[in-house]
């Protein structure tokens, strides 16, 4: 059985959704950030990790992907070939580095960072994040999920970015943006996820 390890309200959230999308057994562990239990997992202490075995990984988009290629039955993972698997590794750097860095920077600054160095970011997030959800607009144009007519790793990474973001109250002003996440953040596999611990 695969094991999830992170906190409440952090991006272990994505795993479990991503485990429950595949219907995957699975055990949350609540550990600690920066924990000594997070440090043994990985070196940053920074979570999710998750354990298939004696195997062990961290960053959220690259355990979904993982899961995703390893069930690839389950139809949730890249394309076949070179260029699937450039479009899925493109869609999530995007993701990652683009769409969740402005967020992310938001948080560290209210929450994370030792206070003397937190300032007030918020305009220059905004400006950032509203950019970033002009491109993705454009990016699902014509598209149901990110790879087009199948859910997949992409939408668990992009849905919970999304979700971050409307639990921050950050305007997301496209209209199709909106209904892409309204679709996601309404799948029962998350809602499974949350109630076991996942919730963001
Ligand atoms: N790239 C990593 C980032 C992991 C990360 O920053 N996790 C946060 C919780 S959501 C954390 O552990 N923060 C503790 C810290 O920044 O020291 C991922 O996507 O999993």
């Amino acid at each position: 059985m695969y094991k999830a390890y992170g906190s409440r309200g952090s991006r272990v959230s994505r795993v479990l959704w991503m485990l429950e999308e595949l219907a995957e057994p699975y055990e949350f562990v609540e550990v600690g950030l920066r924990s000594a239990e997070a440090h043994a997992l990985n070196p940053s202490g920074k979570l999710p990790v998750l354990a298939d075995g004696d195997f062990t990984l961290t960053d959220s988009a690259a355990i979904c992907i993982y899961l995703g290629d390893k069930h690839a039955e389950k139809g949730l993972g890249a394309n076949p070939g070179l260029r699937g698997r450039a479009e899925m590794d493109s869609w999530m750097h995007f993701a990652q580095s683009e769409l969740e860095a402005p967020l992310w920077n938001k948080l560290r600054h209210r929450f994370i960072l030792p206070r003397q160095l937190r300032v007030d970011v918020g305009p220059a997030v905004a400006y950032d994040f509203a950019n970033e959800i002009a491109t993705l607009d454009k990016r699902l144009a014509g598209k149901e999920f990110a790879l087009g007519d199948r859910f997949s790793a992409v939408d668990v990474i992009l849905g919970d970015i999304g979700g971050w973001a409307r639990g921050g109250k950050i305007p997301i002003a496209s209209e199709r943006v909106n209904d892409y996440l309204d679709r996601m953040l309404a799948r029962p596999a998350r809602g499974r996820a949350q109630a076991n611990g996942g919730s963001f």
